[in-house]
């Protein structure tokens, strides 16, 4: 679906990957996994509580608390994740072309002055596998840095429908949400932004 995917820092872009009834099914699909396993607020390592509020559904789950960055096979209540919605998993086929499907998908929930500031994602057993995002509801300012900290960084504006993957030499890049366009979308009743991100964890 969509158009082709446009190349930025290694990352491959694809702008309306899913039209407007495709991001409508999505949701739908992830009613009922947000039921199974509530959004929570992680705190980092350090204690501070983050902006954003997450869950999973697969068999791993990211998660944060006093104890370390790390995957989990439970919901911090104890109960194990949802299964990953099959519309999403074809998402993954989707933009990657691979036979092996993703064991995690992270929720996450950006509401009006949620952010998230630079970071790798390390907590993967293997690099060589690619990680996917896909953007839901209002529009989040992606920045894109470097595989070591500091130095020049890209921003672009993810929009509802939009899939990012990112892959080879791009996968340990730093990355982040500077801010979200709160009300710039109607996808979601209440506002705010959604973003899966699909890895191979384990
Ligand atoms: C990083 N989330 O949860 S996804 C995260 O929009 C995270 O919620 C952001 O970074 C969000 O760790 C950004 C965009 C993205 C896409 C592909 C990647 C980040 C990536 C591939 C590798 C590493
Ligand atoms: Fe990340």
């Amino acid at each position: 679906m969509g158009n082709a995917p446009v190349e930025l820092r290694g990352f491959r872009i694809w702008k309306g990957y899913l039209d407007g009834p495709a991001q409508a099914g999505l949701v739908a699909a992830l009613r009922p996994v947000l039921k199974a396993a509530p959004l929570f607020r992680p705190v980092t390592p350090r204690g501070q509580a983050m902006s954003v509020r997450m869950t999973s559904a697969g068999e791993l789950g990211w998660v944060t608390d006093r104890k370390g960055y790390r995957y989990e096979a439970l919901h911090p209540s104890g109960t194990s994740w949802p299964a990953i919605p099959d519309a999403v998993l074809a998402i993954w086929a989707g933009v990657t072309g691979l036979e092996r499907m993703p064991d995690s998908c992270l929720i996450n929930y950006y509401g009006a002055d949620a952010r998230m500031s630079l970071h790798q994602d390390k907590d993967e057993e293997d690099y060589s596998w690619p990680v996917v995002s896909v953007s839901l509801g209002d529009d989040g300012l992606f920045r894109i840095g470097n595989t070591t900290r500091g130095g020049k960084t890209d921003s672009i504006w993810l929009g509802s429908g939009d899939v990012v993957v990112m892959g080879g030499d791009a996968r340990l890049t730093y990355h982040g949400i500077d801010r979200i366009r709160f009300g710039s979308s109607r996808l979601l009743p209440k506002g705010g932004r959604i973003n899966l991100t699909l890895r191979v964890a384990s």
